[in-house]
């Protein structure tokens, strides 16, 4: 089958893309697109011609998995050229996504018309790349500067509606897409034809808007963004021609960074995530009314979570004060997506009123396909929960411990059918955090596993599967990494130079001002259990400050000092008294020599991880990482990173 085919509508030639999954643009549709542009060309019976895809979607961009392979003729840009220089007019019906390289596609039509579901964009930044077939010289002449900027150095789609109020499209249409878009090209053929994209000038701007908008492009972490603001700069004060020139060369450089290699790496691995090979062929148990027990912090973040993505859900608390409070911390996250403008107040309203239902008696969740449990972290009280949802729930119900660190072997032991149960690891806030590990135990069913890796895919988060150890997969590298950032300090390394050179790493906090933030007393709890549960723990650096009163920024200090109502570390003489005589070295470390040495012990140990079984790949540390623990996407992950330097 070709991938382009061209059927006719009177005097209208329809050129259909048919490239699964996503049209992505290869080298067949780059050929295909220019040989049919002179074959219409020539068609003299042919008005004007329609271009629209089959499928899911218009042109998803360029096909991505060409990117490690040197470029091949014909270039983008100048398909993009010769469908702007057609002497029939084009015109883009698009539905689903045009991105990258579709929407400078599209923008070589003469004309563009989008379904009212359909979003363009120029999201060519996450993959650490800028666009490269004149995303940042058309776009700023099509819809002005401040339009470019937001797309190609934000990378966020926009919505048809909003892409016609920027006047990137010219039309939002709904209904039938390939007949709205002859009816508008029937229409446009009446008027005189616009100027192409291309001869349209643009307005420039002054210092102080590059300025500003250099300030917002860096806090991206990464080259790409403020590679994109160039581009556009440079396009608003020289040639198209020149602006090409330059576009197309820093396109072409940034592709073969080490920061477009990983960020390519985590978008394969963000896609294949929901499907692993070893669901393959299992069919997942439905789901669609969902219980959670417990609405605190995490109980009522993973509800959030689940009437956002369309369940309805049974929530359960000890008493009604409780379920009180449940109730208003759902409601607060809706408030705060209504705000957003991500959620309308009617919507809200449905789904507090008609999809969310609160009970004290375990009986409401008797219809429940799943049931979540959140309570807190103490065996017995897990077990207790696990007894009850036993005898409650239907036969064939799902359910699942959200336990962080408890074993999942010792919860599953008080269900009579242990195929029905698996962990369920949502990091908080669990309605923005996307990062689940799923837990299964030796016993959990095919399908029960596929069901949950399906409710990740709905709730859109990234499911990793965790064998079973202390701290999973996540937690365990968290304690290693802290472990070995201590040892750094009882070496002699500054704490403030330690969390720095995390910083300068891509983190947005380094280890210590992480913990400072979260609170000390949390870990410092669990070791004390292990205590006295007869485990030999030394005493870590942190033991010592929790000792002494230091819990964090809600004690007004931890690791450093912090002046009220001011989340500004200020390095603590009190805690050099405190760690004095722990601190037996004097050793001096630059920030990338500090960087490299805590990355490479996260990846020692999910090396470990991955010896043991406990994750499948190194591929799922590095997604474990990125999503739950702030790992730079740009730098790939921990393993993807660590074996780059390597090679290097
Ligand atoms: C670019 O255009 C550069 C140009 O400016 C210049 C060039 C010179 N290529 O996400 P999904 C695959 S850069 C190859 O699950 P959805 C994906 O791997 C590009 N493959 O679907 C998956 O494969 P598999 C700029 C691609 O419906 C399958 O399609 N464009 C590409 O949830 C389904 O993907 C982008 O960055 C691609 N470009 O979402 C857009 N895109 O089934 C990236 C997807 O084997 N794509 N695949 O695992 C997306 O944002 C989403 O895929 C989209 C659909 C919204 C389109």
């Amino acid at each position: 089958m070709p991938v382009l085919t061209v059927s006719r509508e009177g005097e209208f030639a329809i050129v259909t893309l048919d490239n699964p999954p996503v049209n992505a643009v290869s080298e067949e549709v780059r050929k295909g697109l220019v040989e049919t542009t002179a074959q219409l060309d020539a068609e003299d019976s042919v008005e004007a011609v329609v271009l629209i895809c089959a499928g899911r979607t218009f042109i998803a961009g360029a096909d991505v998995r060409e990117f490690g392979k040197p470029p091949v003729e014909p270039h983008l840009p100048d398909v993009v050229m010769t469908l702007e220089q057609a002497c029939k007019p084009w015109v883009a019906a698009i539905h689903g996504s045009a991105l990258g390289g579709g929407f400078e596609i599209a923008m070589g039509c003469r004309f563009r018309i989008a379904d009212e579901k359909a979003k363009v964009g120029l999201p060519e930044v996450n993959l650490g790349i800028i666009p490269g077939a004149s995303g940042t010289v058309r776009t700023p002449r099509l819809a002005g500067v401040d339009a470019a900027v937001e797309l190609a150095t934000g990378g966020k789609p926009l919505a048809a509606p909003r892409a016609l109020e920027k006047g990137l499209i010219d039309k939002v249409v709904a209904g039938d897409l390939g007949r709205e878009a002859v009816a508008f090209a029937r229409d446009a053929l009446k008027q005189p034809l616009p100027t192409p994209v291309s001869q349209r000038t643009l307005v420039p701007k002054d210092d102080a808007f590059w300025q500003a908008e250099r300030v917002k492009a860096a806090k991206a972490g990464h080259s790409a963004p403020l590679a994109a603001l160039e581009a556009i700069r440079f396009a608003t004060t020289h040639s198209f021609d020149e602006a090409m020139a330059h576009e197309r060369a820093t396109f072409l450089d940034l592709r073969g960074s080490e920061e477009a290699a990983a960020l390519r790496s985590v978008f394969f691995a963000e896609r294949s995530a929901t499907r692993p090979d070893f669901l393959k062929g299992i069919e997942p148990r439905k789901l669609s009314r969902i219980g959670v027990v417990g609405g605190g912090t995490m109980g009522s973040g993973i509800a959030s979570a689940c009437l956002t993505a369309g369940y309805d859900l049974v929530l359960i608390e000890q008493n009604d004060e409780a379920l009180a409070r449940g109730r208003a911390n759902i409601e607060k996250t809706f408030d705060g997506a209504v705000k957003r403008g991500k959620m309308s107040e009617d919507g809200k309203a449905r789904l507090m009123e008609e999809s969310l239902s609160a009970a004290t008696d375990y009986a409401a969740l008797s219809d429940c396909d799943l049931v979540i449990e959140a309570v807190f972290e103490d065996i017995a009280v897990k077990r207790d929960v696990f007894a009850k949802l036993d005898s409650h729930c239907r036969a064939d119900a799902i359910l699942a411990t959200n336990t962080s660190y408890l074993d999942p072997r010792e919860i599953a032991s008080a269900v009579s059918d242990a195929s029905r149960f698996l962990g369920l690891h949502f990091f908080s806030p669990a309605n923005i955090m996307k990062l689940l590990e799923i837990v299964p135990v030796s016993e959990t069913a095919g399908d029960v596993l596929a069901a949950a890796f399906s409710l990740a895919a709905k709730l859109g988060k990234i499911p990793v599967r965790a064998g079973i150890c202390e701290g999973f997969i996540g937690n365990r590298i968290l304690k290693r990494y802290r472990a070995e950032a201590e040892a750094l300090v009882r070496d002699g390394v500054a704490i403030a130079d330690i969390d720095a050179a995390m910083r300068g790493f891509g983190f947005k906090m380094g280890p210590f001002e992480a913990q400072d933030l979260g609170g000390l007393d949390i870990a410092f709890l669990q070791r004390e259990g292990d205590r006295k549960a007869g485990k030999d723990i030394p005493d870590t650096l942190g033991d010592i400050l929790v000792r002494a009163g230091r819990k964090g920024q809600k004690a007004s200090g931890g690791w450093y000092d912090y002046v009220a109502g001011d989340r500004t570390p200020h390095v603590s003489e009190t805690v050099a008294d405190l760690l004095g005589s722990s601190v037996t070295g004097s050793r001096t470390m630059g920030a990338d020599e500090i960087a490299s040495h805590l990355v490479g012990t996260m990846a020692a140990e999910g090396k470990a991880i991955v010896e043991e079984g406990i994750a499948e790949s190194g591929t799922d540390i590095d997604l474990v990482e990125i999503h739950g623990y702030g790992f730079p996407r740009w730098k790939g992950g921990p393993m993807f990173w660590s074996e780059r330097q390597s090679a290097s």
